[in-house]
């Protein structure tokens, strides 16, 4: 049995239900076998804890450890030569119908070998482990043959051996239309996206499954097709939904009772009614929002008023968010979308952990959940937000419980 106390801190519990971060200024953590065991306030500490060995933090702060809820990370080389063209006028879906944009990175990735792959893939995973990260979601979606995407997965999960994080993984082979299947969406959906899926069940290496539903990318129907198939496997669903324009993915993937829907920015306030009755979480993606100047706000406070969970994430990918810290990701969704930065710390614990699956066991400081948390040399929750590419992570404490 491994018990420790973690005394003389500040704890952001970000319990569901609790006002201002949860926050108790003096308190103690008590974890046992990798799993919190008590919280509170330290002169309310149980006596049947007086004799076990005690760690003190100095006055810092804790907080759940982050959580990275969608990221695109393994992949080969980069776009910035496209950034350069985006910058002299050519926007995001004219370069991507022209052959470049997810196609480049295809290529690049496809011809990548495995070690290669997490050679390029890891320097971005310990970005994100230097922010506090302990849950990292990672996407296939630029290999489009059954074989390359599943080895983007075997590369996500081998990344998970490499490091303390806990990596999950979603099928994103529904995520752009190769030139071998160009007008051919349909036969790519019956004889790669949906045996691909199948295999990698088999063997294992899928959490979630995921698609673009765009006009650059599949129809609703195209991708009812995918969720039908993710549903015969009991898998959960997510959906890139609503980034460019108003196809309706959201209410798709509510009907589905997805985790979550993604981007949302074209999401119109009179959808969010339902798409709040699914419990669906709101993925908010600042990254891309910001590399695309996007303008077109989701219906915040829409969302806000029919009390849809609001997670933010790095969107972690090498054309519309080349990001890979989740705290710059928590400051621009304050910026941008006008976030408090206690919702974007609940955007980063609590709310992402439901976006993946994992309420209650990630992303609270609660009884039961992982021993997984952060401190932070900071005074207040905040600053997390506030410090624009600071490092305050003073440690991430992982009890040996994370995967
Ligand atoms: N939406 C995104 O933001 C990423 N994929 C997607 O469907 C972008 C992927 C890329 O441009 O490489
Ligand atoms: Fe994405």
């Amino acid at each position: 049995m491994t018990q420790t106390i973690y005394t003389n801190c500040a704890v952001a519990t970000m319990q569901h239900g609790e006002a201002n971060y949860g926050l108790i200024p003096d308190a103690t953590i008590v974890a046992k076998d990798g799993r919190i065991d008590w919280v509170g306030a330290s002169a309310d500490r149980p006596p049947e804890y007086k004799d076990w060995p005690e760690e003190r933090l100095d006055g810092r702060l804790v907080t759940p450890a982050l959580i990275d809820c969608h990221t695109h990370l393994v992949f080969s080389g980069n776009r910035a030569r496209e950034f350069e063209q985006r910058l002299k006028g050519a926007s995001y879906e004219e370069i991507a119908r022209s052959g470049g944009g997810i196609s480049s990175t295809v290529t690049a990735t496809r011809s990548a070998s495995f070690e290669q792959l997490v050679e390029e893939s890891l320097p971005r995973l310990d970005a994100l482990i230097r922010d506090g990260v302990a849950v990292v979601e990672i996407k296939s979606g630029y290999g489009l043959t059954i074989e390359d995407e599943l080895r983007m997965l075997r590369v996500a999960r081998h990344l998970d051996t490499l490091r303390p994080v806990k990596v999950v993984t979603t099928w994103l082979a529904a995520h752009s239309l190769p030139p071998d299947f160009a007008d051919r969406a349909d036969a790519y959906i019956d004889e790669i996206v949906i045996p691909g899926l199948s295999r990698a069940a088999e063997e294992g290496l899928v959490d979630a499954v995921d698609g673009f539903c765009e006009s650059i990318g599949f129809s609703p129907a195209q991708i009812e097709r995918v969720f039908k198939a993710a549903q015969s496997l009991s898998l959960p669903v997510k959906l890139h939904a609503e980034q460019l324009s108003d196809l309706k993915g959201s209410l798709l993937a509510a009907r589905y009772s997805a985790l979550s829907a993604d981007h949302l920015e074209f999401l119109a306030e009179e959808d969010v009614p339902e798409f709040a009755a699914a419990g669906t979480v709101a993925v908010l993606l600042p990254g891309a929002f910001y590399m695309l100047k996007e303008t077109k706000l989701p219906p915040m406070e829409a969302l806000r008023q029919h009390g849809v969970d609001i997670a933010i994430a790095t969107d972690c990918n090498p054309g519309s968010s080349p990001l890979s810290s989740i705290l710059t990701a928590m400051t621009m969704s304050c910026i941008e979308f006008g976030l408090t930065p206690e919702e974007a710390l609940s955007g980063t614990t609590r709310c992402a952990a439901k976006a993946l699956g994992l309420s209650g066991q990630y992303g609270e400081i609660v009884a039961g959940a992982r021993a997984e948390l952060a401190v932070w040399d900071v005074g207040h929750p905040a600053e997390l937000s506030y410090w624009m590419g600071g490092t305050p992570l003073y440690q991430r404490l992982a009890t040996g419980a994370l995967k």
